[in-house]
């Protein structure tokens, strides 16, 4: 790690705001920024109490502005009352954007459809409406594992309106997740799809949501609202499973929406932690939107005309605060994409832009390098090959971005003229932390640069100290913001424990990431300091992979570790010892394959290790703790020139550097 730090540290390149774009930024120029973080510093409390009274529709007006009586549970704005979904959709309404586009959804095979936000409302309104015939209220829970669409959106939005906590289930998690999710949540809703279109492929998905049922515990689910994506047969449950069509029938275009408290949870989302089972980020309605509509102001300079396009998913952080929310609340022109970004070939972005006029293009670090891939193979599909010239922004989100990955990206995709917004940030977050603004910071490839304005970002010591310039830390946020993490559902232990604990005496926020400020003041994301693992900018932690392979009847013992790799920035590797004796030749690349196929039942298969070595054991101190640092360094490949004196069976080295 030292020296991917002194590499980037060494990092040259300076790439100043264009002046065209400073002068019409929202945040236009260094000191205006300044000023801006000056005002956060002198009078941090009304610094956001001003924010959110400009930026947030209020039912009721808060008075209250931070609670923090009883941090680390912070409160903002709380006797405050508003609606998100009101926020996102009626405030439009009698507005010259009603009639303006809200989503450009894109399905797999280039069907494109338009929906203005008029007509989100109205579909909105009525599966809103729908729901409450099935009798669901304020403050229950829904589950939603729903592939990239515009009932995606509705079904979230729907949920906000009713003061609902939505918790969105990536579709590509197995039944076994869904089941752990649904049962921690105590949800009495899920709204499901049939099936995902994906690459050409159909992949279904209410099989799995069946499965969940049959492993138990869902009994809290009274009815599953099944949204027809294909026409492949779909069993239905009698009595528990109805259809989406009937849901909304009959329904009425208007509902009044449900007035809540500024901390009245919006959503749940499970990310993985270091320990344990995922953790359910919980988040609150009011200080969350605030900064999702800030950081699309700020971070992408939002202008009526824009057409913004963030590639995530809704089943990450991401697709929630840059798809379902921030856009939206700003009255924006979005594009939804259902598939994935080398169908029918390699070019699919890039055309996407080309055809949609997007301006600001919002994507991950991963994604990228495999287009970098894939336009050396197949030229026809570079870039250079479409007309890119609407982009004015783009962005990068989820994982470090190597600067030679920035570089591309800029030039190639940016033409050289477009900042490229790095932007530091969890779901336990919320929205933006550190990020370049646009109109503001001289880039260097890969650096995040600095903290929004009233973002309390800082790196320090073990003692909590801050490091010089120059040097690395912890990364941690120094005060509270509107937007964070208001608990884990349901574990408030965990909760503190994870994120303020009490090796900075419970004051800091720790963000779990290694970072360093450059002699500029830059800050460097060096990656995750705990257990967890970022595979294509998706959240792994290693304990819950131990856990799935452990969990199979073959598997005595198992350890998982993380090594860099080119395309998907850290590749998972398995050592696994087996009940049975260690398998060599054909009969062990068998049984790697079967655990694989294993963990992608047991979490998903985002989650499948790409190495598995086999042991007779695995490397242990004598008072029994697995070696990881021993193994991470085995799993690089690496001359083992650690001590080992204190290993228990060095033997095992040996077996467990030899690959399949
Ligand atoms: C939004 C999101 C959070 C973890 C985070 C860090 C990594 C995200 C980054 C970045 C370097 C960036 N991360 N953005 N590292 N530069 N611009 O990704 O949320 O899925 O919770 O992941 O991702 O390690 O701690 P989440």
């Amino acid at each position: 790690m030292t020296s991917q730090i002194t590499s980037v540290l060494q990092e040259t390149r300076l790439f100043p705001p264009p002046e065209a774009l400073v002068r019409q930024a929202t945040i236009s120029g260094i000191a205006q920024y300044a000023a801006m973080c000056a005002e956060a510093e002198q009078d941090y409390r009304g610094f956001w109490a001003r924010l959110a009274r400009e930026h947030v529709l209020w039912h009721k007006p808060f008075t209250r502005d931070l609670d923090d009586s009883q941090a680390p549970f912070y409160k903002w704005f709380e006797d405050g009352e508003l609606n998100v979904s009101y926020n996102c959709l009626d405030r439009h309404l009698g507005t010259p954007v009603e009639n303006k586009t809200a989503i450009l959804f894109e399905a797999d095979d280039g069907t494109v459809t338009q929906v203005t936000y008029r007509e989100l409302y109205h579909r909105v309104c009525r599966f809103a409406n729908g729901l409450k015939a099935l009798g669901y209220r304020k403050g229950e829970r829904a589950i939603i594992y729903m592939p990239m669409s515009v009932e995606g959106i509705v079904a979230m939005q729907a949920c906000a309106r009713l003061g609902i906590i939505h918790s969105v289930v990536f579709g590509g998690f197995s039944a076994k997740s869904l089941q752990e999710r649904i049962q921690d949540a105590g949800a009495t809703l899920v709204i499901a799809a049939d099936a995902q279109v994906r690459g050409g492929k159909h992949i279904p998905l209410k099989p799995a949501v069946d499965e969940a049922f049959a492993l138990g515990g869902c009994e809290s689910v009274r009815k599953v609202v099944v949204y027809r994506r294909t026409d492949g047969p779909v069993p239905m449950v009698a009595g528990r499973d109805v259809a989406w069509d009937e849901v909304v029938q009959g329904q009425a275009d208007d509902c009044e929406p449900e007035w809540v408290g500024a901390e009245h949870p919006l959503f749940i989302l499970y990310t993985s932690g270091s320990t344990g089972k995922p953790k359910g980020v919980q988040h609150s309605s009011g200080g969350y939107l605030l900064q999702a509509v800030l950081s699309m102001k700020w971070t992408f300079d939002l202008k009526p005309d824009d057409v913004f396009w963030c590639t995530a998913d809704i089943g990450w952080v991401t697709g929630h605060t840059y798809i379902t929310y921030g856009p939206l609340a700003c009255g924006a022109t979005e594009v939804v994409f259902e598939g994935v970004p080398t169908f029918p070939n390699a070019g699919r972005f890039w055309e996407m832009i080309e055809r949609h006029k997007v301006t600001i293009f919002y994507t991950a670090p991963t994604a990228i390098r495999s287009l970098i891939k894939a336009a050396d193979l197949s030229p026809n599909h570079h870039p250079r090959n479409y007309d890119l010239s609407t982009l004015r922004i783009i962005g990068s989100v989820g994982e470090p971005i190597n600067p030679e990955a920035w570089m591309w990206y800029h030039t190639q995709v940016g033409g050289g003229r477009c900042p490229v917004v790095d932007t530091w940030w969890q779901t336990e977050t919320g929205g933006h932390m550190i990020t370049p603004l646009p109109g503001v910071h001289t880039l260097k490839p890969g650096s995040c640069t600095m903290p929004l304005p009233g973002i309390a970002a800082a790196i320090v010591d073990e003692t909590g100290t801050d490091v010089e310039k120059g040097k690395g830390g912890f990364l941690v946020v120094k005060k509270p913001w509107p937007s964070m993490i208001r608990t884990i559902w349901g574990d408030p232990d965990r909760f503190r424990k994870s994120y303020f604990p009490d090796d900075f005496q419970g004051r800091f926020y720790l963000a779990g990431d290694g970072a360093s400020l450059d002699l500029d003041g830059y800050f460097w994301i060096m990656g995750r300091i705990d257990d967890v693992l970022n595979v294509s900018g998706h959240r792994l932690g290693t304990m819950e992979i131990e856990s799935a392979l452990v969990s199979n009847p073959q598997v005595a013992e198992a350890a998982v570790v993380g090594r860099q790799d080119d395309l998907t920035g850290e590749a998972v590797v398995a050592f696994v010892v087996l009940k049975q004796a260690r398998p060599a030749g054909a009969d062990a690349a068998r049984i790697a394959d079967e655990l694989r196929a294993w963990v992608a039942k047991e979490i998903g298969p985002i989650a499948k290790p790409k190495d598995i070595r086999f042991g007779d054991n695995l490397p242990k101190t004598r008072s029994g703790k697995i070696m990881r640092r021993l193994l991470r360094a085995v799993a690089k490949g690496e001359e083992i020139t650690q001590d080992v004196s204190t290993l228990e069976n060095p033997a095992i080295l040996e077996q467990l550097k030899q690959p399949l």
